[in-house]
């Protein structure tokens, strides 16, 4: 997979390639991070890219042309153009499935109070957000969906890092994980773990999961396929 990030401040993505499993996946060559600075693309001798909002009010607009000037730059027929803001559709485990059978990535990341609604609405496909909270910037948002998206590209983990048994896989929070010593500060792992029986063990965890799900979140268990 191809990600390209439209992005005021490349260095902050600087060293993904030292960063466990994305850095492996860099390396391995299963996707390939590109940083755009919009800047480059601003036709202002100071690399202006933002502007009064017109109207009035507070703060700065991003312009829409060096935005699309840089999205321009990189934009093939298999592109997704994704635009992270506030306003955008919330991020779940079922939108990373998808984004992650795509070829190519476009991340836009926004500042100030946000971009031009023209680019918004006509050179941007899906518009993402990682949850209702207010950042400074699109960046770390990106590095949420790159991170997320890119353990699901094939071989990208080992059969030992498989995500089939973990949260939000099938719609159910993890069953609880336990590892020695058996006893700690008198606290004992669960019997039927130590019982060697397969078969029980699968049970437990299935009904753990589902116990698991039921206390800490409940509205996970309404949208049960
Ligand atoms: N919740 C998110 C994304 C971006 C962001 C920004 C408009 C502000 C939170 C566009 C306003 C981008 C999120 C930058 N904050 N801040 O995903």
């Amino acid at each position: 997979m191809k990600i390209d990030i439209l992005t005021l401040f490349p260095d902050f993505f600087d060293n993904l390639s030292n960063y466990s499993v994305i850095g492996r996946a860099i390396k391995e060559k299963k996707i390939n991070i590109n940083c755009i600075d919009i800047r480059d693309f601003s036709n202002n001798k100071h690399r202006k890219v933002d502007d009064y909002p017109f109207g009035g009010g507070h703060g700065m607009v991003m312009m829409p042309g060096p935005i699309y000037g840089a999205i321009s730059h990189v934009k093939t027929e298999k592109s997704k153009v994704i635009y992270l803001s506030p306003q955008g559709k919330k991020l779940n485990q079922d939108i990373v499935n998808s984004l992650s059978n795509e070829e190519h990535l476009i991340l836009l990341c926004g500042h100030y109070e946000g971009i031009d609604n023209r680019i918004i609405e006509n050179y941007i496909d899906e518009e993402i957000s990682i949850g209702d909270y207010v950042l400074t910037g699109g960046e770390i948002p990106a590095l949420v969906l790159i991170d997320c998206v890119t353990r699901l590209i094939p071989g990208v983990l080992s059969s030992a890092e498989s995500y089939t048994d973990e949260s939000h896989y099938d719609g159910l929070l993890e069953y609880p994980q336990y590892t020695r010593p058996r006893e700690f500060n008198g606290l004992k792992v669960p019997e039927i773990l130590l019982s060697g029986d397969h078969k029980r063990i699968a049970e437990w965890r299935k009904s753990e999961a589902i116990r698991v799900t039921l206390e800490k979140r409940p509205d996970l268990l309404d949208n049960q396929k």
